[in-house]
């Protein structure tokens, strides 16, 4: 079910510095920077590697408020990995399979994520404290 990583999303206080560095030290390139709303994030997706089920990622994280899912886990956790994303084919399939065998969906349907991807999220506490992702891409 799971294709591949898509992404590694990794949460900070300074978006812009965090770049700097991954560019400056892994030498990777900024591919999609977004404000998205609905998630509570301004975020950057940067490019790792591609393979034959498509691309993988690194997603730097910055809350847009403290009140939002990135900002209550800098305040509580400080910065760090957030969330995996997983590459599967079908979200709405997916997460009927997956909701089938009792892990808690925080996402029922898809919802609009990083370079016009359909996304959705399951509970950590069902997956051993691993936010998990589902992503479908718009084209691979
Ligand atoms: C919270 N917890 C985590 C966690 N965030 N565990 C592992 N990884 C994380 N990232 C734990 C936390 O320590 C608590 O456990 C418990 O879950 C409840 O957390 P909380 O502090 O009450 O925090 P809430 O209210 O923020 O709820 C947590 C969840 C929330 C996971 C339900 O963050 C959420 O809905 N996340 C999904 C949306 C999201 O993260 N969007 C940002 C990325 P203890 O301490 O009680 O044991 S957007 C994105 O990736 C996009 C757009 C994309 O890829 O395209
Ligand atoms: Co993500």
């Amino acid at each position: 079910m799971l294709l591949r990583i898509d992404h590694v999303g990794v949460a900070c206080h300074n978006l812009e510095e965090k770049i700097e560095f991954y560019e400056s030290v892994f030498g990777l390139t900024v591919v999609s920077r977004e404000v998205n709303e609905e998630q509570g994030v301004r975020e950057a997706m940067l490019h790792v590697a591609d393979g034959d089920q498509g691309a993988s990622y690194v997603q730097l994280l910055e809350p847009l408020h403290p009140d939002t899912a990135v900002g209550r886990f800098l305040a509580k956790r400080g910065e760090g990995v957030h969330h995996i994303g997983y590459g599967v084919a079908d979200v709405t399939e997916a997460l009927e399979e997956i909701g089938a065998k009792g892990v808690r969906l925080i996402d029922e349907r898809p919802r609009h994520g990083s370079m016009g991807a359909s996304i959705a999220f399951l509970h950590p506490k069902d997956v051993g404290g691993v936010l998990t992702e589902l992503v479908e891409t718009s084209r691979r």
